[in-house]
């Protein structure tokens, strides 16, 4: 079944960014509820900056899912990256991830890998780079498996990576990993930046997708851009998708707008019974 979750930020420095929900957990998971969405994705400075037990009851309180826990507060603030020429900052972003994978995994829920990919260098050979991301993503795709969820590498723009721009270029890479545990998120902003046409490629991804992130062309919810939102949705379920769709989205024109308009979008394209 495919399930509707919205982000809830608990990074003060990405105020302004692409979340429906900034800083109050609580209140988030309440209106959450309220909307009737299935669950929440978090995005948290780090993952000791969240109370598991708070969070647990909330979860129970409201009937809301943990949908996946974002990681780019890591490179936000500490800027870590995966593919940082210095092996000190690569392992300390291989502890930040993998911090939040032992906690989300605690849920039942995956973490995200997307800005801490982070990129080519000019000063650094592209073969060279990549061999640093396997290195990273083998470590922590198996550490995600041990809690029986999966880690979720999210292909970015052009304008935010240089490593892949496009899904079936990530796959290509993710095939090349020892670990199979490596799923993709596909975040619809960055697939209408990039893709040819979003619907194919869904049906070309099929079974890798683990993830989505819901959003417009520009970065507000779905139905508040040009998007073409409905042969998006058949693909997803003719292909038999079965996680999240998750609205990474602008808190615009303000965060029960967005979460409305998130779920009406939702209702319309992926009907229940
Ligand atoms: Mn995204």
């Amino acid at each position: 079944m495919i399930r509707s979750a919205v982000t809830v930020c608990l990074v003060p420095e990405a105020r302004r960014g692409p979340f429906v929900f900034h800083g109050d957990l609580a209140g988030a998971c309440a209106s959450a509820a309220a909307h009737g969405f299935d669950g929440i994705e978090v995005f948290p400075p780090h993952a000791d900056d969240v109370d598991a037990m708070e969070l647990r009851e909330l979860m129970r309180q409201h009937g809301l899912t943990l949908a996946a826990m974002g990681t780019g507060a890591g490179w936000l603030l500490r800027k870590l990256s995966l593919t940082d020429p210095d092996p000190h900052v690569r392992m300390c972003a291989r502890d930040f991830i993998g911090a939040v994978v032992d906690f989300a995994g605690g849920f039942g829920a995956p973490a995200i890998v997307g800005s801490m990919q982070g990129r080519v260098k000019d000063d650094v050979d592209r073969e060279q780079a990549l061999d640093w991301l396997r290195e990273e993503l083998d470590q922590l795709g198996p550490r995600a498996h041990a809690l029986n969820v999966p880690l979720l590498y999210e292909p970015l723009n052009r304008y935010e990576t240089n490593l892949f721009n496009t899904v079936a270029d990530s796959i290509t890479f993710l095939q090349t990993l020892r670990t199979r545990n490596v799923k993709l998120l596909v975040d619809l902003f960055h697939a209408n930046l990039e893709e040819a046409d979003i619907a194919a490629t869904i049906r070309d991804a099929r079974a890798c997708v683990g993830h989505v992130h819901f959003a417009d062309s520009n970065r507000r919810a779905m139905g508040f851009g040009h998007l073409d939102g409905a042969p998006i949705a058949s693909a997803l379920r003719e292909t038999s998708y079965d996680g999240f769709v998750s609205a990474e989205v602008l808190p615009l024109p303000d965060s029960e707008s967005a979460a409305r308009q998130t779920i009406a979008s939702f209702r319309r394209w992926f009907p229940r019974g």
